[in-house]
Parts: structure tokens; sequence; C-alpha cells
């Protein structure tokens, strides 16, 4: 049974021993941060603060911020049997005979049964707040680093149409509080959101835009997923569920918004107005520089009667959108698998803050496969701006730490072995020399063969041989040497 809401995750979490509600009064200004920050750091559970300073409304923070509890939220038993379900759906054979069509019935309806549906009463609207009722100085917007511009909204899901086809697109981007009714619209110039807004620009249309705080946690997360643009998140969350996501038409915008939200902001995004926005303490660790962001008009507040505030903070990692991130690697393997057939497996390690390492085994059959790899990587979606890509054998174990390192690093031959190319860089990586626009490596760390120019023998591994393994294991009893953890 999918989590209906925000609260139904916390309570479930509150069961588990997972939650911990903290009823000292703390103030959203640096404190939250630094309290949420020792918790994550420290294997510490999700938490909610029922008396933040200056606002009502309680906070919640860390809510997908453990391996296992990213798995909770998603409702997923383990990453194996999340392959297989991903499986049943990719499959794209279509039924053969009668009882292959009989046996495709449930994956019919199941995929029905997960199509966003729309309802009539929503809880998020329990309380509506238009005109001069509207003050977003009674949420608890946290401010999170002590150089930040002011108080910022990083856990929006941001919802938009767009303007030629009308599809909706759910983005998680931060908002800067610029006032009782305005906040930065912070969708970097990659993202679905920025290009549906490109498209009103071009028309001088006005953007409405609607932003729900604090959903059930696949909804939530269903913002940050690389999805093809066109493609909805809403289905998507729906999808994750196994169940559809209830949908409710906005108060003063024509936009549906998540029925079980706990606060909604409607509004709009005037064509080619900005604002100057930042700094802001990133998931890079470091601050990102002030810049120009579009503006969003906030024009009504619909909620529950008692909302909690859902947020998170970023920062040095790893933070709780490492285990976010860890869990996109890990949902899109099976998908990139099948558009890039050759990689066996991926890694982001979470100090690569998602774009700057990715570590790919490969089954190589074709010489140059690893190069041709790495173009499909940057070719790909938001993997274009993984900075540095490292392509290793199948067999070689991506997340083995010091292994990995021995391995790879045996491989190369640098100045054969590396591809430097120029193109899309993350708009948050402050060390290309241009904005959004620099460099990329791809390090080639395969086996080389012959047919790729490699003319010496490749060594043989060193491994002892196994009758004398097993000779030693049935001895080593007796010898007395005792081994300890280094
Ligand atoms: C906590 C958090 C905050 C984020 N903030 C932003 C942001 O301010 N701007 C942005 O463009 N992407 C941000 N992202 C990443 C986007 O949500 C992600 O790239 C997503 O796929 C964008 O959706 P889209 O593909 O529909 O544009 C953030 C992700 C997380 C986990
Ligand atoms: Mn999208």
């Amino acid at each position: 049974m999918a989590y209906r809401n925000l609260a139904a995750f916390l309570e479930a979490l509150e069961e588990r021993g997972e939650l911990t509600r903290v009823r000292e009064p703390v103030s959203p200004r640096l404190e939250i941060a630094e309290i949420a920050d020792r918790a994550v750091k420290g294997g510490g559970p999700a938490l909610l603060f029922e008396r933040v300073e200056g606002s009502a409304m309680p906070v919640a923070i860390n809510v997908f911020a453990s391996r296992r509890r990213m798995l909770e939220a998603l409702e997923i038993a383990s990453w194996d049997e999340w392959d297989a379900r991903l499986e049943f759906f990719l499959d794209p054979s279509p039924p053969e005979g009668l009882l292959g069509k009989l046996k495709a019935i449930p994956k019919i309806t199941e995929l029905a049964a997960v199509f966003p549906k729309t309802v009539r009463a929503a809880a998020c609207q329990e309380v509506v707040e238009t005109g001069d009722a509207v003050d977003l100085g009674r949420l608890p917007v946290l401010t999170c680093w002590p150089q930040d511009a002011g108080p910022f909204i990083t856990m929006p899901l941001v919802i938009t149409n767009d303007p030629a086809t009308g599809k909706t697109n759910v983005g998680m981007y931060r908002m800067q509080i610029h006032g009782r009714n305005a906040t930065g619209m912070h969708w970097q110039k990659h993202k679905d959101g920025a290009g549906q807004a490109r498209g009103y620009e071009r028309e001088g249309r006005r953007m409405e835009v609607a932003a729900a705080i604090g959903c059930d946690p696949a909804t939530v997360f269903s913002a940050i997923a690389p999805l093809p643009p066109g493609l909805s998140e809403f289905l998507f969350a729906g999808f994750l569920r196994g169940e559809a996501v209830p949908l409710a038409p906005a108060k003063t915008v024509d936009l549906l918004v998540p029925a079980e939200a706990e606060i909604v902001l409607e509004g709009y995004v005037e064509p080619r107005e900005r604002r100057r926005e930042g700094p802001f303490g990133d998931h890079t660790g470091f601050y990102s520089l002030e810049d120009d962001f579009p503006v969003f008009h906030v024009t009504a507040v619909t909620r529950r009667e008692s909302p909690i505030y859902l947020t998170t903070i970023v920062g040095r990692p790893p933070m709780e959108d490492g285990f976010m991130g860890e869990a996109v690697e890990r949902l899109f393997l099976p998908l990139v698998k099948k558009t890039i057939p050759e990689i066996v497996d991926m890694h982001l390690p979470v100090h690569g803050i998602f774009h700057n390492l990715m570590i790919v085994a490969i089954d190589k059959r074709y010489p140059g496969h690893a190069r041709k790899t790495m173009h499909a990587i940057w070719g790909t979606g938001q993997m274009m701006f993984t900075k540095t890509i490292l392509v290793v054998d199948a067999g070689v174990d991506v997340r083995g730490g010091p292994e990995l390192l021995w391995r790879a690093l045996t491989a190369i031959d640098p100045e054969r072995d590396v591809e430097i190319v120029h193109g899309p860089v993350d708009e948050l990586d402050f060390a290309s020399r241009l904005a959004c626009y620099g460099s990329k490596v791809g390090i080639d760390a395969t086996r080389k063969w012959k047919e790729e120019g490699f003319l010496r023998p490749w060594p043989d591994e060193i491994v002892m041989s196994p009758d004398v393994k097993r000779k030693i294991d049935r001895l080593w009893p007796a010898l007395g040497i005792k081994l300890s953890a280094r």
C-alpha cells in the first residue's frame, strides 16, 4: 500500500524508530541546518522539529537521508526486486498467442492503475489564502548556511505545463524567498522547467506555476528523477507507488496539483523578468555564486489545516540528496542498460556529487568500445554533465574503492587512454572557465587489445594455486597466527 501523504510516511518512520521529534525550540536560521547536518553525517534518524521559532508549522528534514529510509520511501525491498519490476515494463516483446495475451493483462491493468487521477476534494486546499493574505513569511523556510542570501525553499515540486503540448513537468528547483509573495525560480537552463519557460518567453506569455511542498515520498522523489522531457513525473510517481497520484485543480491557476500535499504555492513567472538569486551553500560543498534567475509571483497559498513543512539542506557531502542520488543511480540502471547495452554496472560515488564522477563497467566487444560508451553517456539526458567517466571491464567492481583504484590505475597509459571533450557542463560547476560550457574527461581503464594497437602481452593477475590454498586453509588454525582488521 502506497503512503497516502507525508504524514503517513512520517508515522511509518516513527513506528520503526527512524524518526525523532525535536521539542526543543530552534531557529530556522542556521540552527536546524546544523542539527540536520550532524544527524545525516552521523547516520541519524529523520527529524521532525515541532517548535520552530517564528512559525506555527513543524519542519520535517532528513526523511530520505539513509539507504534504508530511501528504500522505504520508494517501498522497494531491494534493488534486485526493482530491476525485475522495471524489466516487466520495459520488455518490448508483444504478447504471443492466447496465453501470452492473458499474461499481459495484469501488466496493462497495473499500468492503467498508475495514471494520475483527478479528485475534487483536496486536503492541500483546506485553507486557501489569496491576495494580501499571502505571506510566505509564515512558512518556516530555512536559511541553511551563513553566507546564504536568505531563506530558500529547497524541496518544492515545481509544476508547470508545456506551452506547446500542454504536458506537465515536475522538477525540484530551489526557491529563494524574495518577499511576502515572491521567490526566485532556480531552474537551471538545461532542465525541463527552464525549457518550458523559454517557450512561454518566445510567445511573450506569462507562465503559470504551482509549487507543492511535502507530499508522499515517491511523489517528492519523482521531481528529481531525470526523466526525458514530456514524460510525466506524476505518472512515474504512480508507477513507483503502484497507485495513482491523486491530483486536484489548483485554485487560481490552470494546473493540477497533488491533492495530498501539505502546502501548495500558486502563481506565475513573467517572461524575461529576472532577479538576483544566491549565493547559496550548494550540494557541491561550496557556495554557488549569485546570478539572475526568474521570479515566481505567488498569488495563492493553499494548505492543510496543520501542515508539515518538508525541507532538506545541501552542502558538503554526504548529505540527504546523496542518498536520493544513489536511488536515482540504482532506479535508472536498467534503463541505462537498455540504451547503452554494453554497460553492466554503473556507480556515482557520493563525493562526486552526481556529475563529477561516473564509473562504468562494460562488456567490451570491439576496439574503441570504451570510448563509444563515454560518448553515449555524454549524449544521454542529464548524464551529459558527467565531468569524469572511468570505464572498466565487466567483472571489476565499480563500487570497489581501493581495489577499483588499483585495477583502473594499473590499466591506463594516460596519453593513450584519456579522452577529453568539450560541451555543456553542470550549471553548478564553478571550475569551468565559462558557466555551463567546459570540458569533460573519459578514462579508458579497460584492458587494451592488439586491435587497439597494444602489442605487448597483458600480464596475468597474481593468484595463488588452489591446491596450495586448500592445504593452507586446513593448516591455518594450527598455525596460531592471529589476524586483526587493519
Ligand atoms: C534537494 C535538491 C535540490 C535541487 N535543486 C535544484 C535547483 O535549484 N535547480 C535545478 O535546476 N535542479 C535542482 N535539482 C535537480 C533537479 O531536481 C533534477 O535535475 C531534476 O531531474 C529536474 O527535473 P526536470 O528533468 O524535469 O527538469 C535539485 C535536486 C535535489 C535533490
Ligand atoms: Mn521532467
